[in-house]
Formats: C-alpha cells, structure tokens, sequence
C-alpha cells in the first residue's frame, strides 16, 4: 500500500469515530449499536489515543460512570436512542442491589480489555502523566478485577464463570450455541423451535432492520438468548444464585485469555505507582495459566470452552483456540503448532483470515457474526500475541492482511474471510480505530 493509501484510509476511520462520537462516549455503529458497549469502548480509546489522547483518555474513563457497586463494570450502558433491540426494559437492572444509580445498564459483563487501553493510552503520556493516569484508574480497574474472583470464580482456578454468550462478545459463536441448545433452552424457545414458529418470531425482531438477517444471530438462538437473560434478571443478578441455578455456566477460552492478559496488565501499572496488587490477583495470576492448560484437548489438538456443570469440554473448534497466544508466553511447540493450524487451507488459513469459525465446520458461514466472518479486534490481539510470543513476522502479515481487508471491504463490522466482503454493520468504530492502532504503530 503506498503512503498515500495509509493516509486517505487513516482519515476515512477518523471520521467513523467522529460519527460515532456522542461527547464523552463513542457508540459501536450509527444504526444497530446506538448505545455504549464496555469492549468497543475500549478499542475506540485504543485508536483515538494516537490523535486526540485526551478524548481516548474520557473514552477510558466513560464506562466507569456505571461500574456497579460490586465492581462490575456492565457491557451496555444505554443511552437516550430508541430501538436497539435489547434494551433497558429487557434487562431491569434496578432489581440488582448492586446497579450503579441514575443509570441504565445491561447486567453482564464483557471481555475485560479496560487495563490494556489504560495501558496503550499510558503509553503515549509522558512518565508523569502515565504516574498521574495510572492512579486514577487503578483502584477502579482494582475492584473490576477482583469482582470476578470473589463472585465469578467459586473454583478458585483464576478462570472466571461466564454466563451468557454476550459476555463473551462472540454472541452467537458455536460452542456456546451448541451448548445453550443442549442444556438451556427456555420452554418458550423449545416451543417456538418444535413448532417452526421461528418464522413468525423473525418478524418481531428489531436488529434485522439494520442488518439483514442472514449476517445476524439466528432467530431461535437469539430468543433462547433473551430468554437466559431474563432468568438472569429473575435472579435479581445476583452471582451466587446464578452460580447455583443457572442452567449455562462456562469457562470461556476467549474470556479467560483476556483477563489473564488484563491481570499482567495491571501489575505493570501497580507496579508503576508503587502499589502492591492484593493477594486474591497475585493467587489468580498464579493459576489461571495452569488452569488454561486444562482447557487443552490434545486429541483435537486445540483450546476449548469447558462447561462448568458437565465438566467436560465442547469440542468444537473456533478462533479462540489462538487466544492463548495473547494471554501470555507459550511453550515453543505449541506456538509452532497453533501457527500451523492458522495456516492450514481446510480451516483457518484463508485469504482474509481469521475466520471466527474454521471453514469445514458444519457451522460456519462467511458472513453470519460470530459464526465464520473475520473481525478486526480479534486479529488486533493475535497479532499482538504473536508478537509477544516472538513471531514477530507472522505478526505483521496478519496485520498486514487485516489492513488489507478493510481497504477492501470498508470500515465494517465484519468480512468474509475468502474476498473480504463487508457484512454486518457499517461505519463501525472498533475497526475503524484498530486500523488507526495497525496503521500508526
Ligand atoms: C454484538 O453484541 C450485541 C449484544 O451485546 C448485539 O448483537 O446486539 C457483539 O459483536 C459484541 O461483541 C459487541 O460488543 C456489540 C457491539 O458492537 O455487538
């Protein structure tokens, strides 16, 4: 790509943040997302860090407006826009003791990457202002932490309990599918199913005005959905009743890689402000990399999400089997042999890789979500982890094909990994602002 290229693509993402700005906050999209979401934010900070850093520093700083009382920091906060399709009177979080005051939120979580953008928007301040950054944001990235050990992890393994797709942010990727079909489905959604009904249900639904509905969640998954979310909202969001009656409780690999990244994470800015991290993150720390081990299935030859009620594994195969490249430094062979995999023309080695879905799974589908399409923030952290496993080279083409893609497809929400075909929402800002990060650094 010439120089000329890297600029015009540069400005064309700058003005998707500059739609997507509401003042302190930037929405995901114009059209579908019209609220704040916990990760988007989060990337958002991490591109506009590189020409606005006090505008990624209040991107940083927005989603704690709503941090629960118990340290949650919850993955919707809703603003005043009318017609997202799962909006404040699904979820009733005033029900929860712990909801924050004066505002409207979901009451799940999302995959925390809150200590990485502390950290990437650290990195452009001098060492002062990082001191001064790091202070304030640590005793609340402190207490967003160790909500999930003191109420997510009753194991003690430092791989937190994830109860609802969405928290994932991969909604409708297959293990979790597979798994809400098999041993939590609504009655309502098993009638809705049984009688082929789904048909009719389409017609309700609000997201596929935007988008349309081949590249969405399915129709039943997305009820079945609702339907969990609702028995969270019985539940009054309280984690110890839902670590005893929910009927889907999993440990994510996607999930679990993020936080054990965030947990290093942390201890570089504790580390910077003379803190000492408290003894519950020193033990998760400890852990979760052996714990991680576990999700290992040496048959399949990948990382998989392990259902906590059943115990065993669900061995189908996506893109988060590469995520422990991000948490941490692997051994040698496993690097090499996950690189292999990334690269194998059966699965995961297509043009535009990497398909969120391998392409021979019964599942995948070019251009539906979560369940075959390539997204941008995923290969941000692989490549990121690539290079922090010392595959430096194998880094940067995986950028290099990333960048190629969106100048391709556009500032979209996802793409087809064969020809890059946009899908999902457009204007979306998460791709825009990783492209800045790939772009500028
Ligand atoms: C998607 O999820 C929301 C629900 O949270 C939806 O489909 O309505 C996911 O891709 C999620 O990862 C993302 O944060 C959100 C907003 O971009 O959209």
């Amino acid at each position: 790509m010439t120089p000329h290229d890297t600029q015009t693509l540069i400005n064309k993402a700058k003005e998707v943040l500059a739609l997507n700005d509401m003042g302190g906050w930037t929405r995901p999209d114009p059209g579908l997302y019209v609220h704040q979401w916990l990760w988007d934010s989060f990337f958002a900070a991490i591109g506009q860090r590189h020409y606005d850093i006090e505008r990624a520093k209040t991107e940083v700083r927005s989603p704690f407006r709503a941090q629960w009382k118990n340290g949650m920091l919850p993955h919707i906060i809703f603003g005043d826009a009318k017609g997202y399709h799962a909006g404040p009177e699904l979820w009733h979080c005033e029900r929860s003791k712990d909801a924050p005051d004066n505002i409207q939120t979901s009451g799940v979580t999302q995959p925390p990457v809150a200590a990485e953008a502390v950290v990437r928007v650290g990195q452009k301040l001098s060492a002062e202002e990082r001191r001064a950054w790091y202070r304030e944001m640590y005793p609340k990235l402190l207490a967003y932490h160790q909500w999930f050990y003191r109420e997510r992890n009753p194991r003690g393994d430092g791989l937190p309990v994830i109860v609802l797709s969405w928290e994932t942010g991969m909604d409708n990727t297959p293990p979790w599918m597979h798994s809400m079909h098999r041993y939590a489905m609504s009655l309502r959604a098993q009638l809705i199913q049984q009688a082929n009904f789904t048909s009719i249900m389409e017609r309700f639904r609000k997201d596929t005005a935007a988008v349309p509905a081949e590249e969405r969640i399915s129709t039943i998954d997305l009820y079945a959905v609702y339907d969990l979310i609702k028995s969270l909202r019985k539940y009054k969001y309280d984690n110890e009743t839902i670590m005893r009656e929910h009927k889907l409780l999993i440990v994510d690999v996607t999930f679990s890689c993020i936080l054990i990244r965030a947990n290093v994470l942390l201890k570089e800015i504790a580390d910077e402000i003379g803190e000492a991290l408290p003894m519950d993150i020193e033990h998760a720390m400890h852990v979760a990399p052996h714990a991680l081990e576990t999700l290992w299935d040496t048959e399949t030859q990948q990382y998989c999400n392990r259902n906590v009620s059943t115990g065993r594994l669900i061995k189908i195969p996506t893109v988060s089997t590469f995520m422990p490249l991000y948490a941490g430094v692997l051994p040698k062979e496993r690097v090499k042999t996950l690189i292999r995999q990334m690269h194998d023309p059966k699965t995961f080695g297509t043009p535009f890789p990497i398909p969120s879905t391998p392409i021979n799974s019964d599942y995948f589908r070019p251009n539906r979500y979560w369940q075959g399409p390539t997204w941008v923030n995923m290969n941000w952290m692989l490549a990121d982890g690539l290079e922090r496993n010392g595959e430096k080279k194998e880094a940067e083409q995986l950028r290099e094909r990333t960048v190629d893609m969106i100048a391709r497809g556009g500032m979209q929400e996802y793409f087809s990994p064969f020809d890059a075909e946009p899908a999902g929402a457009a204007n979306f800002s998460w791709t825009a602002a990783l492209l800045i990060d790939m772009l500028t650094d």
